[in-house]
């Protein structure tokens, strides 16, 4: 009885160290759970990917989501995403974008092809003693680029933990796409352009990497460099 309580209690604080991003934030507010964003198959669990060879690379869309709405957005606004229920561990933050080809809107769109630009990464603080990312966040934004041509996109936010990525597969991916349909934009088309599953192998340097000891003295983020305007 004790020992069912006790193994209760730990998976539920272990689950509540997962996270998911259920809320787009745009024009100053922050919408209803997947309301606007792609429903995720992680919604109850909040449990990450950790196989990078996965479709579920994309999006990590529930078969079963409902079909989220389009936000319209102006190029170079911050645009941001609610954390469930907060990014708790180590491990970089990235943003990417897809363009939505034509014959698709970007709620049936999954994000499949040869499509996804890298609009912002950030990078560690590194010391003598310790490697570490911000972390703590309830919610995380990006800018829009202003030139990239207006029309609907796919924007997808990534945390990867890298508190058990010493073996391969150990990093824990969370991602989640919001449906976004960019107005005001210009004519510089994001690249270079990367594919999910494709762009990442789990012996990436940013994904295979033993973050306590001995402390890394550089930190490279997998994917393509960041798309600049
Ligand atoms: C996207 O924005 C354009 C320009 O405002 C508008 O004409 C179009 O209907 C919008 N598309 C969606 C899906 O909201
Ligand atoms: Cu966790």
């Amino acid at each position: 009885m004790q020992l069912t309580s006790t193994l209760l209690l730990l998976s539920a604080s272990l689950a509540s160290a997962h996270y998911t991003f259920p809320g787009l934030i745009f024009n100053g507010a922050t919408s209803a759970d997947w309301q606007y964003v792609k429903m995720t198959t992680n919604k109850y669990s909040h449990g990450p990917i950790q196989d990078v060879g996965s479709t579920d690379m994309r999006c990590y869309k529930d078969p079963a989501a409902p079909i989220a709405s389009t936000a319209n957005v102006a190029a170079g606004a911050t645009v941001g995403f609610r954390v469930d229920t907060s990014i708790i561990h180590p491990g970089p933050l990235m943003f990417y974008m897809a363009k939505v080809p034509s014959g698709k809107t970007a709620a049936n769109f999954e994000g499949d092809g040869t499509v996804w630009f890298k609009i912002w990464e950030n990078q560690p603080t590194i010391t003598s003693s310790s490697i570490s990312w911000p972390s703590g966040q309830t919610t995380v934004s990006v800018k829009i680029p202003t030139c990239i041509p207006s029309g609907e996109y796919l924007l997808r936010v990534e945390h990867i933990a890298l508190h058990s990525a010493s073996t391969s597969g150990g990093a824990q991916l969370y991602l989640a796409c919001g449906q976004i349909n960019v107005t005001g934009g210009g004519s510089k088309a994001g690249t270079p352009l990367v594919a999910f599953p494709g762009a990442y192998k789990a012996t990436d340097p940013g994904l295979l990497i033993n973050i306590y000891w001995p402390v890394p003295t550089s930190y490279t983020n997998p994917g393509p460099k960041v798309f600049t305007c």
